[in-house]
């Protein structure tokens, strides 16, 4: 399983609208979508950026384009993601017609009816998110995003080619395991030391977390080092189970109460004072938020907690992500929670 942004377009003009769906296009077609399948991919991402051009005025928006694979399905997550006003009621936006911009306003309501699947959260003066996948199997009837809700963004520092921040997971019928590494400074090198931490985690699928990390460290040591989490979420005993070295936050979210996870001091590879495993309830509603520090350690996500708790994963990493980036390193933010259709489906 994975999740794998390919593409991000900054939609700053009309011309961004174009750029958008060819290029969107051109990798619906690498990934084995057939021509009707990428033609919708293509209108689907055109009225995704023609919107941010028509409803923001100075801040516009970016529309990322990721791979998924969850559980026997492929497909394509497009995010668009925008800084804009706003709407003020959703359901309304989403009704054939109903335009703000005085144009036809199919826009929202089409790209919802050709999605397999569709989110949408708006928040009335922060932005508007808004996610579409299209699964690549005609095989219809379910979404695997309903069996397993993870969502996560990551791009390398404006300006390089590679990514020194990678990430994986793997479930299993009673857990998920998740990997978040983020190779010294960025580049090439960078991405060499997350790579091999990638390839350690796959390797060593029964180890516990301390063990794991201890294998990591070892096959580090010719690299130039990483910050390196391990989260497992065992559904089971509903407990999360975090293991870090260095600077990668994690932080777990209930309505009640946000607990950070501990990381200890250090760069796996290189140097290490302990290895340390540490636990904690992971109850229904419960969200878990891992970041390197291409994210601002300091975010909250308060002003936009209206019905975030029951909107894809992946729309709380596209506000992250949207609103927290620092800037000038890699990025990556994974989210996953525990919601009610997981319950339902298992
Ligand atoms: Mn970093």
């Amino acid at each position: 399983m994975e999740i794998k942004t390919l593409l991000s377009v900054k939609i700053q003009d009309r011309s961004n609208i174009s750029e958008a769906r060819r290029l969107s296009a051109s990798i619906a077609s690498e990934m084995g979508f057939n021509e009707t399948a990428t033609g919708k991919i293509a209108v689907i991402v055109s009225e995704m950026a023609t919107n941010i051009i028509k409803h923001c005025t100075d801040e516009k928006g970016e529309l990322l384009v990721q791979k998924i694979c969850l559980k026997d399905r492929c497909g394509i997550e497009l995010i668009a993601i925008d800084k804009g006003p706003g709407m003020r009621n959703v359901t309304q936006c989403l009704t054939d017609g109903y335009s703000t911009a005085g144009s036809q306003g199919t826009g929202l309501g089409a790209i919802k009816r050709m999605s397999d699947k569709f989110d949408i959260y708006s928040s009335f003066g922060n932005g508007t998110i808004i996610i579409s996948s299209i699964w690549l199997d005609d095989k219809g009837g379910y979404s695997p995003t309903a069996l397993l809700d993870i969502g996560g963004i990551s791009l390398p520092k404006k300006g390089e080619r590679v990514n020194g921040d990678k990430w994986a997971f793997r479930k299993e019928e009673q857990s998920l395991s998740i990997i978040l590494s983020d190779g010294l400074g960025h580049g090439v090198d960078a991405s060499a030391a997350s790579l091999e931490a990638i390839k350690c985690f796959n390797m060593h699928k029964s180890s516990s977390l301390s063990a794991l990390m201890g294998s990591i460290h070892d096959s580090l040591r010719h690299t130039r080092g990483a910050a390196v989490a391990l989260a497992e979420i065992n559904y089971g005993n509903k407990i999360l189970s975090f293991c870090g070295i260095g600077n990668i936050n994690c932080v777990v979210q209930t309505s009640e109460k946000s607990k950070t996870m501990i990381s200890h001091n250090g760069i796996a590879g290189h140097e290490i004072r302990k290895i340390q495993t540490f636990e904690t309830q992971w109850i229904e509603n419960s969200t878990l938020i891992m970041h390197s520090d291409g994210l601002s350690s300091r975010w909250n996500l308060e002003k936009n907690t209206v019905g975030l708790q029951n909107k894809a994963a992946s729309i709380t990493a596209a506000i992250l992500y949207r609103d927290y980036s620092r800037g000038n390193d890699d990025l990556t933010v994974v989210v996953t929670r525990e919601n009610i259709d997981m319950e339902k489906n298992k």
